[in-house]
């Protein structure tokens, strides 16, 4: 081999290497560099999301509505930049957590979890928070903003705050009331998730967000039930329709509160973990992560088999409690 056509080779895997993410990425290990290169969606194939059954009713806000109900606000743009502004409700109303357990719950615009808000590192955000609850409240927001907007200061029922801050840095985040006791607020459900992309976005996936929490319904300092996106045992009956051999992009989110942890476990199957979303890459693959409370991780995975396939936390008796679900894989067509 010549010179030259060594060096273009070398060129050619480099240029390769650059593609799949692996160059640049200090510290991968060689068995991250193999599972980063399998992890890529095959360039140019739309991604596919499978309907929702066609009882969801589409105004109607559900676990499976959540899933893929990403909030960018009301974009404007002031002096050169983008302003995405939320407007948002504290309210208090009751869902039905089963057929024995009504809930009082304390949310954002009638849904537990509350909105996924959405925006692109270096927007500015506005979130314009009423309180119409009925107790006080406030919206703490994990990343970075000045000490006035860190959301500990209680707002009082029927009055207005308005939080400011750059979105930074890219990542998976959450908010939640930050009044005490808020073990209590976080609760009954006053928490939702806040995702910030990174300015050059992630490759094409089927994005989906699951959050885990716990309802403690008689206030013993216990969880006696617990859910993904708000309803125990919802993704039971209503397995979460994904397609086989489609990259699925995972928010995850743990916000049970009394449980020290969690973890997340996918059947058949591994996932990448991107810890917080802080990277471009994955850094491990398991089938099992432990996440503290308000810990919150990207996964990304497919599945090559079709089939109903659950996913729960392996504390087992979480999971018995209505933390636990399926995801249906619907059989692509062979080409
Ligand atoms: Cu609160």
């Amino acid at each position: 081999m010549s010179n030259q056509q060594s060096s273009e080779k070398l060129r050619l895997s480099r240029r390769q290497l650059l593609q799949w993410g692996l160059l640049g990425g200090a510290g991968l290990a060689g068995s991250a560099i193999a599972f980063q290169q399998w992890s890529r969606p095959k360039p140019g194939l739309p991604v596919i999301v499978p309907p929702l059954p066609s009882n969801a009713d589409a105004k109607e806000v559900t676990p499976l509505t959540i899933l893929r109900d990403f909030d960018y606000g009301t974009v404007t743009q002031e002096n050169g930049r983008t302003v995405r502004e939320f407007r948002v409700e504290a309210q208090t109303s009751t869902i039905k957590l089963d057929n024995a357990h009504s809930f009082i719950t304390w949310n954002l615009n009638g849904r537990v979890p509350g909105p996924t808000f959405r925006a692109t590192e270096g927007d500015r955000i506005r979130v314009i928070f009423f309180n119409r609850a009925g107790h006080s409240h406030s919206l703490h927001f994990h990343g970075y903003h000045a000490a006035n907007m860190d959301g500990i200061k209680p707002i009082g029922n029927n009055k207005v705050m308005i939080y400011e801050f750059d979105a930074a840095p890219f990542g998976v985040h959450l908010y939640h009331c930050h009044v005490a006791p808020v073990t209590r607020h976080i609760g009954k459900g006053l928490y939702g998730m806040f995702i910030i992309d990174p300015p050059q976005p992630r490759p094409p996936a089927d994005e989906i967000v699951l959050i885990m929490a716990g309802y403690d319904v008689n206030n013993d300092q216990k969880n006696e039930l617990y859910a993904f996106n708000g309803l125990p045992n919802y993704f039971m009956h209503h397995p979460i329709p994904i397609q086989q051999n489609q990259l699925v992009r995972l928010y995850v989110l743990n916000m049970i509160e009394f449980d020290p942890v969690a973890t997340f476990h996918l059947h058949a199957n591994l996932f990448r973990v991107n810890r917080t979303g802080r990277s471009l890459f994955a850094s491990e693959e398991t089938d099992v992560i432990t996440m503290g409370t308000a810990e919150r991780h990207i996964l990304e995975f497919s599945f090559g088999y079709p089939g109903k396939f659950m996913f729960h936390p392996h504390q087992d008796a979480i999971a018995e409690a209505g933390c636990m679900g399926y995801f249906d894989v619907i059989e692509s067509a062979k080409t």
